[in-house]
């Protein structure tokens, strides 16, 4: 009996011990090399830089040198050189210790994808200064729009038990590049400012320095008021002003590097000046100067919208734009890709080249809020780069939303990008195995925004799957096809916002409560009626094309220029339209339904196929989130074309597959959200 129980629990260490869960994300290189590696300078990062190649690296010795280098040292604080040859000797240089550790990264990255032979000859500095996961997390654990289980960070456990999760968070950030983490959620409770809550957040800012990660905390803007007892949190009140100074004293005593505060003010029903008359200028310098001296920084959040009749999409440029080149020089205004909110498809912002005196950075969200959360494979890369490479014309053609964020048009002291993340603690940190891929390719994005969608997906492949090219192949397409998949069977042509009220997961286009806000409903956004469908944003309806320039505003203003993609973002378009392919509008919103079930189920048919080249655990678990993404797909296609067609009256082109469900079925589906969420 006895035996048995040791053999039972022999067989549970070694199951756990070899089971493929994912945590080990895109670090799978082999350890244990005892590669020859020497360094000019010694210090915890050059340790952990030393550390990594000498357990990982398979080629000659290498050595990591800080170097006295102008040319280096002009190309920013991150950059690194890397020369040599795998089979004679490799060196790293840069200026600065954490470039020593991204060149290490970079060396161990060329290795393990296969392109590490021949002569290296690599210089690398990053596109953006500050790389920065944004976490949504709430100080009882609970993440918001989380789908990998509970927050990561344990704050009752800190700081008696320290999770082992820290480090291994640090190591995987910094091999792609990030170098800031806001640890709690935007939606912030005072608390986190509290003397026993900084005191925790010390503890983790101390794991994270040596991987040249900084901590920053969102900030809650009554503050004052709530935490500190004041009688007021006007930010021009002598009191206010000083409370902030103090406490941002206290704050940089206890985490020196500490990077800055990330602001949501005024903004769905949170604390701001405006509650004092004031504006956010008056709101973010105040902070701002309160950071100041100890080089602390404020990311003010440019997402604000209220009932006020004015079109949704117009009003962050609207109350922004009067601001412009009124903030510190120690601000910057954090913008979400899209006007509305990181929808599965929407034009940029137009804050994006407009506000050119002020420091902007783009928010990117990874968790898949929109997009299926953790059960939908979606690659972001692919929006995201759509977004990047956006055409403001603020400069005249050629000004992307890319240069006109990471000082090449407007060169301001602070270039950021920040990522709304997805990690939780989950055994493998983003819930769907393919979600790590969106985390890694906004690490690689942030930091070299002129990467393909193709090498990003490559390189994650092979170092998180494999490299076997019947494997890579179509599993790479999938990932590319993806976005565009998701955008079909969800929200094609420039709809959105058709998502159920009380979670974001499947369709409510039909959704009507009673007394709710009109622009938290979808049949603002989809605007269906017997004519046609789309919200009109032309000149003749909200002209929210007025704000971006021209000749891009006389694009999207004219139905006939105006990209498919984007056509019922901007215009209310009549069902009979014709399209550039010859069919009418709604036999194209037909197809494009359709094609998104067929995209999703030539997934399967990929993944399938790819079962030799893979462990049985992960190859699984992606195959039944798959069957979910299928049946997914058809929910939303039904759902849409049914509801949309007691608008359009129109039949479904008959060479599609025929709808599965009842219309009343799916209005009548009260999801489950402890399954989703
Ligand atoms: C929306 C989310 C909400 C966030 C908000 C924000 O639904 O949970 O608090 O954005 O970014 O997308 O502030």
């Amino acid at each position: 009996m006895k035996q048995s129980i040791i053999i039972f629990y022999i067989f549970l260490l070694s199951a756990g011990l070899y089971a493929e869960d994912g945590s080990r994300l895109w670090l799978r290189a082999e350890s244990g090399h005892n590669a020859t590696v020497t360094a000019n300078k010694q210090s915890p990062t050059v340790d952990i830089a030393k550390q990594e190649l000498k357990s990982q690296w398979k080629g000659a010795p290498i050595q990591l040198i800080i170097v006295n280098s102008k040319e280096l040292r002009n190309r920013g604080k991150d950059a690194y050189r890397i020369t040599g040859n795998k089979l004679t000797g490799v060196s790293v240089l840069a200026s600065t210790e954490q470039g020593l550790l991204y060149g290490a990264y970079h060396l161990l990255r060329l290795q393990e994808t296969g392109n590490d032979a021949g002569i290296l000859n690599i210089e690398e500095s990053p596109g953006y200064d500050i790389r920065i996961l944004n976490h949504w997390d709430n100080l009882d654990g609970t993440v918001e729009r989380g789908y990998a289980g509970r927050s990561i960070w344990k704050w009752d456990e800190l700081p008696n038990r320290i999770s082992p999760r820290y480090v291994e968070y640090a190591r995987a950030n910094a091999s792609i590049g990030i170098n800031g983490t806001v640890l709690n959620n935007v939606n912030a409770t005072p608390r986190v400012l509290s003397k026993e809550m900084l005191e925790k957040v010390k503890i983790v800012a101390d794991i994270l320095r040596p991987y040249h990660i900084k901590v920053y905390l969102s900030i809650n803007f009554s503050s004052p008021a709530s935490l500190g007892g004041l009688s007021t949190s006007d930010p021009l009140n002598s009191d206010v002003r000083q409370w902030w100074k103090d406490k941002a004293d206290e704050i940089y005593r206890l985490i020196p590097d500490f990077g800055g505060f990330l602001v949501k003010a005024n903004s769905e029903g949170l604390p701001g000046p405006q509650d004092f008359g004031r504006t956010h200028v008056d709101g973010a310098n105040m902070l701002a100067d309160a950071l100041k001296p100890h080089n602390g920084m404020v990311m003010w959040r440019a997402f604000v919208y209220n009932p006020d009749g004015e079109d949704r999409a117009k009003q962050a440029y609207k109350e922004f734009m009067p601001l412009d080149g009124m903030f510190r020089d120690n601000v910057i205004i954090q913008i979400k890709n899209g006007p509305i909110d990181f929808q599965p498809r929407e034009p940029f912002s137009p804050l994006f080249g407009a506000m050119k005196k002020t420091a902007v950075m783009p928010e990117l969200q990874i968790t898949q809020e929109y997009l299926g959360f953790s059960n939908h494979l979606v690659f972001l890369a692919s929006l995201w780069k759509e977004f990047l490479e956006s055409d403001t014309y603020c400069n005249g053609e050629g000004s992307t939303v890319a240069e006109t964020t990471d000082g090449t048009l407007f060169p301001h002291p602070l270039t950021a990008m920040a990522g709304v993340a997805n990690i939780g603690d989950e055994a493998n940190w983003c819930g769907h195995h393919f979600a790590q891929a969106n985390w890694y390719a906004f690490g690689r994005l942030a930091w070299n925004h002129s990467l393909s969608v193709d090498e990003i997906a490559d390189e994650w492949i092979r170092m998180t799957f494999s490299g076997n090219p019947g494997f890579l192949n179509p599993v790479k397409e999938m990932m590319m096809d993806s976005h565009e998949a998701a955008v079909n069977y969800m929200m094609p042509l420039g709809l959105h916002h058709i998502f159920a009220w009380n979670h974001h997961y499947g369709p409510e286009p039909w959704c009507d409560i009673p007394g709710a806000r009109p622009d938290w409903l979808p049949k603002y956004y989809h605007q269906a009626d017997s004519v046609g469908l789309g919200f009109d944003r032309s000149e003749t309806g909200s002209n929210a094309v007025s704000q971006y320039y021209p000749p891009l505003r006389d694009e999207l203003n004219d139905i006939r220029s105006c990209p498919e993609k984007y056509l019922l973002w901007f215009h209310h378009v009549p069902w009979n339209y014709l399209m550039k392919d010859g069919r009418s509008l709604w036999d194209d919103l037909c197809y494009k339904y359709d094609t998104g079930v067929k995209q999703v189920r030539n997934f399967q048919r990929i993944w399938d196929q790819s079962e030799k080249y893979i462990d049985a655990e992960r190859f699984k678990e992606v195959q039944s989130r798959l069957k979910i993404q299928s049946r997914d797909a058809v929910w939303w296609k039904d759902a849409c074309l049914l509801y949309f067609q007691t608008f359009s009256n129109r039949p479904i082109p008959y060479d599609i597959e025929r709808p599965i469900y009842e219309l009343d079925d799916l209005k009548n589906i009260k999801l489950d959200l402890e399954h989703h969420n």
